[in-house]
């Protein structure tokens, strides 16, 4: 359930650090030194950025703010301070070598351990109330896991990683109707009581969102492909005007990472390999942009981030909203596809177990689904513990995400969990899906 006593937090709280620890260290240990420090892309940090970047975090937050502790070694807090040096400036810095960061990472975790020992969760301030601190810090590690696992994605040269293929989809796909309808009326989106959730999702708050249909499953390859080969990125009529000044100015033909062989067939690169696009896994690596082209060209739009809360919260037999599309219960293995457990999306209709009340499967895991909406505060927002760590990005330069992709780890899988970024972005790993509002008709 969502409240624990402090040894079932404890618990929980070391399980996701050590699980958010096992990815980085498998990250960065897959790789010689050397790649560590490299500019694998001028989008990214260097991967040893990250390391320290992880450690200095957990540092600030639990060793300092949660256990009172003095710096360790304060003269570096500035090196990793992601607002001092854009990302692609990061590797000229005077960064700690790959030895000395593992030593620090090591080193913080120690004592954040020793912290997590001695924490009284509740009674304690709203810092350590019920585990926040600590649940806010794995989740940040498993956000820079991810973006270790975009730098990998970019970077050139033969695969370092590996995982297990999901397998197959399961039978009924085919017999699934194409959209899920969700009622309309209002729906409480945000959260007071997920102990964890970060500044962004609360508070809690009643919406009213209009009776839609959305994809019953993310948007495939194959129906990707299907604009690619009608010429949608040759049509300005179904671009916003900023994208199309993409379009034109970076030659965009089709999802980053996609090539065309001289036989017409398409291939990706996926993590170092060349393989055929697989026409039945949710499409990846595409901008806001191009969903948006996307669903224009389909007859229908992006979800508003409200619907897409709604269509993986609502319970029309209560009325009430869901912790998660299934329920109560944290993802498992049966629910989603999550913290690199494949280095890919399932196919489209995979996790029958993880689907919404309403029977839309996916919402959480495979990919990071775009939003047609802007990032933004809640009615009532209260930037916490840091202003940077949100309200910062808040406006109209970012676009909201939802649901998780495979490449973060369950702690940040929730239906309330906010992720934003620029509608231009292709590198990260998004997908989306469509919707219309009921009753649906041509241009959503
Ligand atoms: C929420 C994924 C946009 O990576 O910039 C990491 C998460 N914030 N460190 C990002 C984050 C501070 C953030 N995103
Ligand atoms: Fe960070």
């Amino acid at each position: 359930g969502i409240t624990q006593d402090g040894a079932g937090l404890r618990a929980r709280a070391l399980d996701a650090l050590d699980a958010a620890r096992r990815r980085t260290l498998g990250l960065a240990d897959c790789v010689e030194d050397g790649e560590l420090t490299a500019q694998h892309s001028p989008l990214m940090s260097p991967l040893v950025w990250d390391m320290a970047h992880i450690a200095n975090q957990e540092e600030q937050w639990l060793l300092r703010a949660a256990g009172g502790l003095d710096a360790l070694r304060p003269e570096i807090d500035s090196l990793y301070d992601a607002f001092e040096h854009p990302r692609a400036d990061r590797p000229a810095l005077p960064l700690l070598p790959p030895g000395e960061a593992r030593g620090y990472l090591t080193q913080v975790r120690g004592r954040a351990l020793d912290v997590l020992d001695q924490a009284r969760f509740s009674g304690a301030g709203r810092l350590l109330h019920g585990g926040f601190a600590f649940g806010m810090i794995a989740q940040h590690e498993q956000q820079h896991a991810e973006t270790m696992l975009i730098t990998h994605q970019l970077r050139r040269g033969p695969a370092a990683l590996s995982a297990p293929s999901p397998g197959p989809a399961p039978s009924d796909v085919a017999s699934l109707p194409s959209q899920v309808a969700i009622p309309g009326g209002p729906f409480t989106m945000g959260t007071d009581d997920e102990p964890w959730a970060l500044d962004n999702e609360r508070p809690a708050h009643r919406r009213e969102v209009g009776a839609f249909h959305l994809d019953t499953l993310p948007v495939s390859n194959g129906a990707y492909l299907r604009f690619v080969e009608d010429g949608g990125y040759q049509q300005e009529r179904w671009w916003h005007p900023a994208g199309w000044e993409q379009v034109c100015r970076h030659g965009w033909q089709a999802p980053l990472f996609w090539r065309r062989d001289g036989a017409g067939g398409w291939w990706r690169r996926r993590f170092g390999v060349s393989e055929p696009v697989p026409p039945d896994e949710p499409v990846l690596h595409v901008s806001w942009y191009e969903a948006d082209a996307y669903a224009r060209w389909a007859g229908r739009r992006l979800p508003t981030e409200a619907e897409w809360e709604k269509a993986a919260r609502f319970d029309p037999a209560t009325s009430g909203s869901r912790r998660f599309p299934w329920g109560a219960q944290p993802p498992g293995p049966h629910h989603a596809n999550l913290g690199q457990r494949h280095l890919r999306p399932a196919p489209v209709g995979s996790y029958p177990e993880g689907a919404s009340a309403t029977g839309a499967r996916q919402l959480l895991g495979d990919v990071w689904e775009w939003t047609s909406s802007d990032f933004g505060p809640y009615p009532g927002f209260a930037a916490y513990p840091y202003r940077e760590y949100s309200e910062v990005f808040f406006g109209p330069a970012y676009k909201v995400l939802r649901g998780g992709g495979f490449g973060v780890g369950a702690v940040v899988a929730r239906a309330t969990f906010r992720n934003w970024d620029h509608p231009v972005r292709r590198q990260i790993f998004s997908g989306f899906r469509t919707a219309c509002s009921s009753p649906c008709r041509e241009g959503g």
